[in-house]
């Protein structure tokens, strides 16, 4: 069995799709936000899964509140740390304890559009195509390693929430199929690359053909 703790700062939808696979061998022991009001956390807690609620707030520093995060995720004794959603950028100390160990989603086609706004950014740019990206979670923001991505195309009347909404259908699908991926110890990390054992390459990449 393998021991997932999962962050979480909001709807947590990636959490519930990861939950919801139901994969075989995975043990979902903690779901942990760093926002009191997060609504993931209530629909984790009604599924009998553990909770903690982490305030930053409540930290004077982003050490601080890390050294405190890692101390609550290491309670659980993970071999994955899933974050879904989460909205902290980490301190460097933070991604060295869980390298290799700790994977991120993204909702664009990285190295394109780190940070914040993507959706935005990607129709502002004039991009045809996005898409999201699951990685491995360096102390560079949206740099490490990646697993896989998924793509769909931009629509010449899109909006931020439109593509938003199509973006985050296919996370659902991508980002259990790595969990699972990592979990099945399929997953080697080969400088900036991931290898997928037994499988083609091109099964890590999902397309979306046009409407
Ligand atoms: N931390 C490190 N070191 N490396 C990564 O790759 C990380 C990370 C922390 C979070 C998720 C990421 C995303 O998928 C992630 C990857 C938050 C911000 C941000 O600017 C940027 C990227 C991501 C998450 N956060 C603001 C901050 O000051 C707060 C924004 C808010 O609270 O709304 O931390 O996009
Ligand atoms: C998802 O689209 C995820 O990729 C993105 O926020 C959404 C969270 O939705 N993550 C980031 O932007 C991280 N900075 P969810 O809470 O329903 O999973």
């Amino acid at each position: 069995m393998k021991n997932i703790v999962i962050l979480i700062s909001g709807r947590g939808s990636n959490m519930q799709a990861i939950v919801d696979a139901g994969l075989p061998g995975v043990t979902i022991a903690a779901v942990i936000a760093n926002r009191p009001d997060a609504a993931g956390i209530a629909w984790a807690a009604a599924r009998g899964i553990t909770t903690r609620v982490l305030d930053h707030k409540a930290y004077a520093s982003r050490e601080a509140f890390d050294e405190q995060l890692a101390d609550t995720i290491d309670a659980f004794t993970p071999d994955l740390v899933v974050l879904a959603g989460f909205m902290r950028i980490l301190t460097p100390g933070f991604t060295a304890r869980y390298e290799g160990r700790m994977l991120n989603i993204h909702p664009s086609l990285l190295p394109a559009f780190p940070g914040l706004h993507t959706h935005e950014r990607a129709i502002e740019a004039g991009c045809k195509v996005a898409g999201c990206t699951v990685h491995f979670v360096t102390a560079e923001l949206d740099h490490g390693p990646v697993v896989s991505q998924g793509v769909v195309n931009i629509a010449d009347d899109e909006t931020p929430d439109s593509l938003a909404a199509k973006v985050l259908e296919l996370e659902h699908q991508l980002y259990p199929a790595a969990v699972r991926w990592f979990a099945e110890g399929r997953l080697s990390i080969d400088g900036a690359r991931v290898r997928l054992a037994d499988l083609a390459g091109a099964d890590a990449a999902m397309m979306v053909p046009a409407p």
